[in-house]
């Protein structure tokens, strides 16, 4: 018959530096998206509200010590946990505007040293973004904002790390927005994006998985 299903919401990434504007980038697209009554959620990983996010946590915070294979394999887990809530939302029709995701998985821990493609390994088979966004900023330029919570990975060099892995993992689907421009104008420019990504999922592009 000829009766189709209620169109997909988007899964839309956020990725960049500490410090690279992120999550007040997504927060305003998540109000931007509402108002254009789309119905539409903001996510972030690690999620830190799970008994893995908390060991995450904590590890993040300097309150715990985990081996660097162990924390990024549950990096990995607190994906893989909240996937089929992630697979049913998007069927649901509401579109999902995450802040990180497997992305800093793989360039974090390879920034630490470990192999990039053992990193990509576990994210394998998790649902693959309808838009990566790349909020990008020179690493010293991200340091000088301040406000670098003290963190574990919040330091200057390894951050500089982390900008190479996430060259290395951006491929030519991927949106690269120059991070430096004034708020409003990043803005602007993700509205346009997510719009347009909005419509082709709306057209029927189907939900695709990781790693390709
Ligand atoms: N991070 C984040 C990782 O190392 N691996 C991951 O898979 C994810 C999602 O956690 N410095 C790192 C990047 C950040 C830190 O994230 C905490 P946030 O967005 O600052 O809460
Ligand atoms: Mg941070």
């Amino acid at each position: 018959d000829s009766v189709s299903s209620e169109s997909r919401g988007a899964l839309i990434v956020l990725e960049g530096l500490d410090r690279s504007g992120k999550s007040l980038q997504s927060s305003r697209l998540v109000s931007y998206l509402e108002g254009s009554g789309h119905s539409v959620e903001p996510w972030r990983f690690p999620d830190r509200t799970t008994s893995v996010g908390q060991m995450i946590s904590s590890y993040l915070a300097n309150k715990s010590e985990l081996d660097d294979r162990t924390v990024h394999l549950l990096f990995s887990a607190n994906r893989w946990e909240k996937r089929s809530q992630m697979e049913a939302k998007l069927k649901a029709g509401t579109t999902l505007v995450v802040d990180r995701y497997s992305y800093s998985g793989v360039a974090f821990s390879s920034a630490k040293g470990l192999n990039i493609e053992w990193c990509k390994a576990p994210e394998i088979g998790l649902l693959a973004p309808d838009l990566v966004l790349y909020l990008d900023i020179p690493p010293e330029k991200a340091a000088e904002r301040g406000g670098y919570g003290g963190e574990r990975y919040e330091q200057l060099e390894f951050q500089k790390k982390v900008a190479e892995y996430y060259e290395v993992l951006r491929d030519s689907s991927w949106k690269i927005i120059d991070a430096s421009l004034p708020i409003e104008e990043i803005e602007k420019q993700l509205q346009e994006l997510a719009s347009e990504c909005l419509k082709e999922c709306q057209k029927g592009k189907p939900l695709s998985l990781l790693w390709s």
